[in-house]
């Protein structure tokens, strides 16, 4: 199927001062929207125009790079904006946390360690909680690939481009992620992924 630019779950200044309006401008108007158009011409003529875009994402990976590349965001850009929310962060809901904290050791060491996997991801990439063989899992990526194409199920997800903090954060990358953790996260979207993950 073709891919559509999903609309903010929320205005542009929500997420301010954690996320300003001008980053959620260029991220989501500019860059997220080029990823679907670049990926809907790359589509055309793939052979994989009636698949679902996780089936695209799967599908394309090692064998067409520049639409893997495209629609690999549009999956990830599509998740991050449902991961954040205004007044974020805060409580993990009861069941997520007794998850995490059997398979992480507790939620201090999972915001610990979910916020050093972005700020050792090299270059452009993602850090992740994913569920991995029934365990949650962290996990960090390169460019657009994420833990679907690594035999994971991404629950939840942050975009270490520097284009998703450059203007707020200009080069502290560990302070995004810090205010990313807990200030912007949805858990209650988390713990709907990772239930539906079981
Ligand atoms: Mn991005």
């Amino acid at each position: 199927m073709s891919f559509s630019l999903p609309d903010l779950p929320y205005a542009h200044d929500a997420l301010a001062p954690y996320m300003s309006r001008e980053t959620l401008e260029y991220h989501h108007d500019k860059h997220h929207l080029a990823y679907v158009n670049n990926g809907n011409n790359l589509l055309k003529g793939s052979g994989l125009e009636d698949k679902s875009l996780e089936e695209i994402v799967k599908a394309s990976f090692g064998k067409n790079t520049g639409l893997f590349n495209n629609a690999g965001q549009h999956y990830n850009h599509t998740l991050f904006w449902k991961w954040m929310k205004p007044k974020g962060g805060g409580k993990i809901p009861g069941e997520l946390e007794k998850r995490i904290a059997s398979d992480l050791g507790s939620v201090d060491k999972m915001k610990e360690e979910f916020i050093q996997a972005g700020v050792t991801q090299f270059g452009s990439g993602w850090c992740w909680l994913a569920i991995k063989d029934g365990k949650i899992t962290i996990m960090k990526t390169q460019n657009g690939e994420s833990p679907l194409v690594h035999g994971a199920t991404p629950i939840l997800g942050c975009d270490v481009w520097e284009h998703s903090y450059y203007i707020d954060y200009r080069n502290r990358r560990p302070d995004y992620l810090k205010a990313f953790v807990e200030n912007l996260v949805n858990w209650d979207y988390v713990a709907e992924l990772a239930a539906k993950a079981k």
